[in-house]
């Protein structure tokens, strides 16, 4: 008989049904009182004459707490001034859990709060409905990808998450203490989905957390995030630009199509990017920052003022390829009659990077070579060039950042919103 408030229609009229859910709001007029129940799915309001309702239910109905945990058996009335065109007149209510008071925080967002409280009473800011509906969204762009990727052909692996060395630079690694060995929390699957190329497998995928010691306290970093990996064999750069481009925009689609709801109650209307995206090289890159005034000394990572630049000039969802080998890692590929370019790109949305990725060095002795112009130490990563040595195909890949395409597809502010339990420089509580 349970019933969520969004299935309860005026045509139910008459109709008995079950309610659970948390007590949004009571409006009490004296000889009439108005709960409003939230669950999961929406809120629908209790509407409790003194004349029609039970002397016991109306009497619980005035003392009842915000937020107490309820479950309400009522008739269905259709009423136009009521949220749904509904209203449900009581026959029972029972409090379940009966909340405290005052509460930590708002629900009903008629008192701002800062993103700080917010995260600090985390539970309580998720009962949002605007919240909720950031981690239903979430949901559906995490089955779309798996969705996606599978029928494309590759398949789903785990790799560790406690490693012995660093992928993309040793300064952001979080140490661990590993019996009496040191380690890692690691930063990217990068080595592990490469050597499952050389296992043969061809296309792998990888949903996982990444953890990066970033100092930086700003609105894009988070310092575990979930990374949308993936790695392919026999293809280049361009091969795996065009799986990336049609997976974000399928992710687009599914939004806008199953979570209509959930990007109303965020006054949101989704607009879907075209394919292709719009490429344009580091070069190109350069030389629109450059004439809006930001210089970026060739080699370089283009700067965030940079990128704002760029993004001003190209907006949503673009390419920047052909970055210079010495700014990308040292398992990048470079081109073969310009080495100081690497086969490699990053996906924009306006100025943020939502993804990484490039054709990687698949031959033994120019990946050694690689490692050491980086100034790391071949020593290093004994499990990974073995796996180099004995018939590795060519391979490509990339590594997207799961808060980072919801935060850009829902136009967030900060990232942080887009992580149920944030971790960052200042925050390991909740
Ligand atoms: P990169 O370091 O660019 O590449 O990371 C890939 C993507 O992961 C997301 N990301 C982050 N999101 C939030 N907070 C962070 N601190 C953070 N760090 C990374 C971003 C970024 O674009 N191994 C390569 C990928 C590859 O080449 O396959 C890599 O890790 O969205």
């Amino acid at each position: 008989m349970r019933v969520y408030t969004a299935d309860i229609k005026p045509e139910m009229e008459g109709q008995k049904v079950k309610l659970y859910g948390w007590v949004h709001e009571i409006r009490d007029l004296g000889g009439l009182v108005f709960l409003l129940l939230r669950d999961r799915e929406g809120i629908v309001q209790i509407t409790l004459p003194r004349k029609f309702v039970s002397k016991q239910v109306f009497k619980l109905a005035k003392k009842i707490r915000r937020e107490s945990v309820i479950a309400v058996v009522g008739e269905v009335r259709r009423e136009e001034k009521a949220p749904g065109g509904v209203e449900i007149i009581p026959e029972s209510i029972e409090v379940l859990n009966e909340a405290d008071a005052p509460l930590p925080l708002e629900v009903t967002e008629k008192v701002p709060a800062e993103l700080d409280t917010r995260l600090d009473h985390r539970f309580m800011d998720l009962r949002r409905p605007r919240v909720q509906a950031i981690f239903r969204i979430r949901h559906q762009v995490l089955q779309t990808v798996r969705e996606f990727l599978s029928n494309e052909g590759f398949i789903e692996v785990h790799t560790p998450k406690i490693v012995s060395t660093a992928t993309e630079g040793g300064t952001d690694l979080f140490p661990i203490s590993y019996f009496e060995k040191e380690a890692f929390l690691n930063q990217s699957p990068q080595l592990y989905k490469q050597v499952l190329m050389a296992a043969g497998f061809e296309k792998v995928f990888e949903v996982g957390p990444i953890f990066r010691a970033e100092e930086h306290n700003t609105t894009r970093h988070l310092n575990e995030a979930i990374s949308i990996d993936i790695e392919m064999s026999f293809t280049d750069h361009n091969g795996v630009m065009d799986i990336l481009e049609r997976l974000v925009h399928k992710v687009y689609v599914d939004v806008a199509e199953k979570c209509e709801r959930y990007l109303n109650w965020l006054e949101i209307s989704l607009e879907i990017p075209e394919l292709p995206f719009q490429r344009i090289t580091y070069d190109e890159a350069r030389e629109i920052a450059a004439r809006k005034g930001e210089e970026i000394p060739w080699g370089e990572d283009l700067s965030t003022n940079a990128l704002k630049l760029v993004g001003e000039e190209i907006g949503g969802l673009y390419f920047i390829t052909d970055w210079p080998t010495e700014s990308k890692p040292f398992y990048a590929m470079p081109y073969e009659d310009r080495p100081e370019i690497s086969k490699s790109f990053d996906l924009m949305h306006d100025w943020l990077e939502l993804s990484s990725g490039a054709q990687r060095i698949h031959l033994y002795d120019m990946l050694v070579e690689s490692i050491k112009s980086k100034g790391l130490e071949p020593e290093s990563f004994g499990f990974y060039l073995e796996a180099f040595r004995y018939g590795m195909p060519p391979h490509a890949g990339w590594g997207l950042g799961a808060e980072r395409l919801i935060m850009s597809m829902l136009g967030l502010k900060n990232v942080r919103e887009a992580v149920l339990f944030p971790r960052d420089r200042h925050r390991l509580v909740p």
